[in-house]
């Protein structure tokens, strides 16, 4: 025997069916659901990406469906394709039965009802019951809209001259400070799990000069909140010979503007599914942290902070109201946060050092990144350690990046769930995550 990478196919996918139109067709998948009808059935077939009706018409032939016949089972399925139309005027293919051949029986049937349009059940339900809920075709088709805009992150930035990297998330260090990092026991030396990937990232700028990773990282956040989890896929990308930080936002502007398309172009049937309009991105309207504060959140809203250097969650909704409405923009990047905030490698304004050259992107109201120019000086990078009361000797390797020269370079990284979470019109980050993870959920 040999093998010759060449898949053997004797199904047709549903793609291909206008060209089968009255011809015999066999396809496989799974059983979605079965409508009994006076005249026989009629049979949801459910594929990678499609549902097909199947039409089973017990006066139009001798065929009969085998008595073990049920929802989930998995079948190679044969009949004759018929084209006819939905509401909306567009073809809709399906199959006249003539014959199914069983794969696979279930053992029992579902815990929750996954026929319906969406999952009849709430949230902590559908995260319960994982395996089979993403079998929904909502619900999948939240994962398959992920997919698109992991995908056109990655294309885009190729074309932009970017190397993809995979850096490690087992760690001697925490990068991004705080206590939100799990600790771990690695062969009796305390290791850390990757909060982010910024020191590999800004190690390989003199290496690459531009490169990017999607990638789990790790948050021991210890709250149960609407926004936080665990873990989470960070899109992250870093670029040297930044002429201002204003690259890396126009990279990031590029960048979503050809997600959108991406989307629109190559993930309709999902987008329709889950009555998502996609935003127009032409240009980001911007505004300093200070003069978001002063003057939009609490001259305009009338809204008292209680923390002047940085947001809450509220501060953040009013900031996405007033883009809505001031530049009916569904972001808005928020630049020069205080310094106080941002992490050690964070670049100071030269005009400023109260603040920094750095930048959150709010996404109808909520922070969906964090990016900025970054400290390239060894010497100014030692000091803001110090003065952060980090000791510079536990960064030894990180600090070689500037040691041995380094370019002027920035970079950000976008939550991908969080992303996901706004561009359907979801409330909790929990429902843009396939298997979540957070204070309280492992498993599945
Ligand atoms: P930051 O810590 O702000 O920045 O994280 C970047 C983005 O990641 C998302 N995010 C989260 N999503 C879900 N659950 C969480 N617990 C969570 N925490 C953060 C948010 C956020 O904007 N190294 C920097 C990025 C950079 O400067 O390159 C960083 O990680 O969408």
């Amino acid at each position: 025997m040999t093998i010759n990478g060449e898949e053997r196919k004797s199904t047709i996918d549903y793609a291909e069916f206008s060209a089968y139109v009255g011809k015999e067709v066999t396809v496989k998948g799974t059983v979605h659901s079965i409508r009994e009808m006076s005249f026989g059935a009629f049979v949801i077939l459910r594929t990678a990406r499609e549902t097909i009706q199947c039409v089973y018409d017990t006066g139009a032939n001798d065929f009969r469906l085998p008595d073990n016949f049920c929802e989930n089972a998995c079948v190679r399925l044969t009949g004759i394709v018929a084209a006819g139309q939905t509401k909306d005027g567009s073809v809709r293919y399906e199959i006249q039965m003539r014959g199914v051949e069983i794969l696979s029986l279930p053992a029992a049937v579902p815990p929750v009802v996954i026929s319906k349009k969406t999952v009849q059940c709430d949230l902590s339900t559908n995260l319960d019951n994982r395996p089979v809920t993403l079998r929904n075709p909502s619900q999948r088709a939240v994962f398959k809209v992920q997919e698109g805009i992991q995908r056109g992150f990655r294309e885009y930035l190729m074309t932009q001259g970017f190397t993809e990297v995979h850096t490690p998330k087992i760690n001697f260090k925490g990068a991004e400070g705080g206590t939100n990092v799990f600790k771990l026991d690695y062969f009796g030396k305390q290791v850390y799990l990757a909060q982010s990937p910024q020191f590999y990232k800004q190690m390989l700028v003199p290496v690459y000069e531009r490169v990017f990773e999607i990638a789990p990282v790790f948050r021991a956040e210890h709250h149960d909140t609407s926004r936080h989890l665990n873990e989470y896929v960070s899109m992250d990308f870093e670029m040297g010979f930044i002429e201002n930080f204003t690259d890396i936002m126009n990279m990031e502007t590029g960048v979503l503007k050809y997600i959108m398309s991406l989307l629109k172009r190559e993930y309709a049937p999902e987008l329709e599914l889950l009555h998502v309009q996609v935003p127009e991105i032409t240009e980001i309207p911007c505004i300093k942290f200070m003069d978001a504060k002063t003057d939009v959140i609490m001259k305009k809203f009338k809204y008292q902070p209680t923390d002047m250097k940085d947001f809450d969650p509220q501060e953040e909704e009013i900031l996405g109201k007033w883009a809505k409405k001031q530049f009916n923009s569904d972001f808005l990047f928020v630049t020069h946060y205080p310094s106080k905030k941002r992490p050690f490698y964070t670049m100071d304004d030269p005009e400023d050092p109260e603040y920094t050259l750095s930048f959150d992107l709010l996404f109808r109201g909520l922070e969906i990144t964090s990016g900025g120019q970054r400290i390239h000086d060894y010497g100014m990078q030692v000091e803001k350690m110090k003065e952060k009361g980090l000791d510079p000797a536990e960064f030894e390797t990180y600090l070689m990046t500037f040691k041995y020269g380094a370019p002027p370079h920035g970079g950000l990284g976008i939550g991908l769930e969080r992303l996901t979470m706004h561009l359907l019109g979801f409330k909790n980050v929990r429902d843009a995550a396939m298997f979540p993870r957070d204070i309280n959920r492992v498993n599945p």
